[in-house]
């Protein structure tokens, strides 16, 4: 059996991955790319080798780098994480063929349940139920206007190769469908070299609930219960929970059944996640994912299984050492993921350096992060700085000691979601258990522009620029007060600072006739418009790709592109003009 395991990945996961080989005795041996040189999960491991520049297309996604490093670091094991090649079936299979072993299921099992449709009838096989929609492609727009008559309005339009909220659509009107079934496609198309689409009858207000299971090599299969994750915005989990606070016991077993009769048929093996929506008592299974999952922690603090050490454990071939009947639900966990993002200007990513970073502790506090004081976030990566775990005797208390620890977490140089955490915490219908997938744009939409970072690294001292910013403590008649004092600038700096604003106050006095510029820092994803193409207002024209997420550049009004400035691949910054737009008059003259 295999003594060293190879992790695929970076960040906390990596860190998470690499704790469980310790605890087994097994050895480790990091991956990084050029921008990770001095991330700490190349630090913690016992051996680290370079995969690769700084895009991940080129360092964590390059497979023969990848298994040539397991070769050479005398890896048994390949551990993907999540994200990156983690349910990428040509990466288990390489991983197999080398004689590595794959810490994860089957490349068979990946692709048996990787397309949508496939997974809706093994479900419906299984006798586990789905959202009432087609059991295939739908192809034409006259098959989707007979669909949408079939199930009603409003109807949900998926990729078939989906995943996440790409190529996903809700139509509420037949008016809509052509240019929701136009888009999807499109986007679908992009997003994963599948146009495919198929139809499912929308339901309104759901709840997102996923099952954990277990299965080992020998056909054993158990659950581990429910997580919550209902919070998200534009596809992406904020907070999960377990149990969630309205899954009974009856519907627990229901739904724990038949995710393991549907892990059974398809030959699952390791970890791996159903996906259910929920309304009105009835459970829905939508996909299924076949790795660990960032919000895998929530599960192990209610069961007290260590669910990464059980994938491994489990891909050393040993039998499932617990039976259905060893699985108890011990009090209530939530996890809430500290990301790099500004909730209060549309979670968009915020780059920088962690100037200050202190992470909450105490009984029934968990912190999984990636960073540490001083760690600049990287750009090419996701925003995921850390995810704080609360364990609680019962939901109350791991709400109160949720806002116990997010208030304790110190994050001074970049924008954060714990000002978002604290706001729903604090939130009756959080605290009611009655957050749906609406919660955030029904419930704390008016709230988000108000959520208050607090200083990022600099501060203004009167009219003081500063630079560095030192934090002091002072005792004024025996209290004690943090002051934090900016370091006044070099005349250099001032210099340079000068000269900075000169060229943003000419920038912005004499803006350039008329253009599309990048409102982010990011690297050119697509460029979806031409010299001389005309354009409609609200047209998207780039794509720009920001800590992997997409951002859509649109055109600010009707016209006709003049240069196109950038390339896919390119890094631009906030403010590079992407195009200009050709005046009107030229347009008349040509
Ligand atoms: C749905 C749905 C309602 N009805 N399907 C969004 C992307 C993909 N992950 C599944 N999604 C949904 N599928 C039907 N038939 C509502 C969503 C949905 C959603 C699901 C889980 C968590 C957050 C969500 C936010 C918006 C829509």
């Amino acid at each position: 059996m295999f003594d060293t395991v190879l992790v695929a990945n970076r960040g906390e996961i990596a860190l998470r991955v690499m704790r469980a080989c310790k605890e087994l005795g097994l050895r480790t041996v990091a991956i990084y790319s050029e921008a990770d040189r001095h991330a700490p999960h190349v630090a913690y491991a016992d051996a680290a080798y370079l995969v690769g520049p700084a895009s991940a297309a080129q360092s964590y996604l390059n497979i023969e780098r990848i298994i040539e490093v397991a070769r050479e670091s005398g890896a048994g094991a390949v551990h993907p994480g999540y994200g990156f090649l983690a349910e990428n079936p040509s990466f288990a299979r390489a991983v197999t063929l080398a004689g590595l072993v794959f810490i994860g299921p089957p490349a068979e099992v990946m692709e048996r349940m990787g397309g949508k449709v496939a997974a809706r009838r093994e479900a419906r096989a299984a006798g586990v139920p789905v959202v009432p929609g087609t059991m295939y492609p739908v192809g034409t727009l006259e098959e989707l206007r007979a669909c949408a008559h079939e199930y009603g309005y409003p109807i949900a339009i998926k990729a078939v190769a989906g995943g996440g909220g790409r190529g996903f659509r809700v139509v509420f009107e037949e008016s809509e469908l052509r240019h929701a079934f136009e888009s999807a496609r499109r986007e679908a198309e992009i997003g994963f070299g599948n146009a495919d689409v198929y139809v499912e009858k929308y339901l309104t207000d759901p709840r997102h609930i996923e099952i954990q299971v277990l299965a080992d090599t020998y056909g054993n299969v158990l659950h581990l219960g429910e997580r919550e994750c209902s919070i998200q915005r534009r596809h992406q989990k904020l907070i999960e929970e377990s149990p969630s606070p309205v899954i009974t016991p009856d519907v627990r077993k229901r739904m724990g059944e038949a995710a393991v009769r549907l892990a059974k048929q398809v030959g699952y093996v390791s970890a791996g996640t159903l996906e259910f929506i929920y309304q009105d008592g009835e459970f829905y299974f939508l996909e299924m994912n076949t790795r660990i999952q960032v919000e895998h922690t929530v599960t192990e603090m209610v069961t007290g299984v260590d669910l990464v050490k059980a994938q491994i454990r489990i891909a050393q071939g040993e039998r499932l050492w617990l039976t259905q009947d060893d699985i108890v639900i011990r009090g209530h966990a939530i996890e809430c993921r500290i990301n790099a993002e500004d909730p209060a200007n549309n979670f968009r990513p915020s780059l920088g350096t962690l100037v200050e970073y202190s992470e909450p502790c105490g009984f029934g506090v968990r912190v999984d992060s990636g960073v540490h004081k001083g760690y600049t976030i990287p750009q090419h990566y996701d925003s995921l700085i850390a995810k704080l775990i609360c364990w609680g005797d019962n939901r109350a208390e791991a709400i109160a000691r949720m806002r116990r620890a997010l208030a304790d977490y110190r994050i001074v140089g970049v924008a954060h979601t714990i000002p978002f955490h604290l706001a729903t915490m604090a939130h009756p219908v959080f605290q009611e258990g009655k957050a749906t997938i609406n919660f955030i744009p029904h419930h704390l939409a008016d709230q988000l522009s108000t959520l208050s970072q607090g200083p990022i690294s600099t501060v203004s001292v009167g009219s003081v620029v500063s630079g560095p910013v030192r934090t002091f403590e002072v005792e004024v008649n025996g209290r004690l007060f943090t002051v934090r004092v900016a370091e006044a600038e070099t005349r250099s700096e001032r210099t340079e600072r000068r000269i900075r604003q000169d060229r943003a106050a000419h920038r912005a006095l004499h803006p350039i006739a008329d253009g599309v510029a990048s409102s982010l820092q990011g690297i050119v994803s697509a460029v979806l418009a031409s010299p001389g193409q005309e354009v409609e207002a609200g047209q998207v024209i780039f794509v720009i790709e920001a800590m992997k997420m997409e951002n859509e550049v649109k055109a600010p009004r009707k016209g006709v592109i003049g240069e196109v400035r950038v390339q896919v691949g390119q890094t631009v910054e906030p403010g590079t003009i992407l195009a200009t737009y050709r005046a009107a008059g030229e347009l008349a003259a040509s």
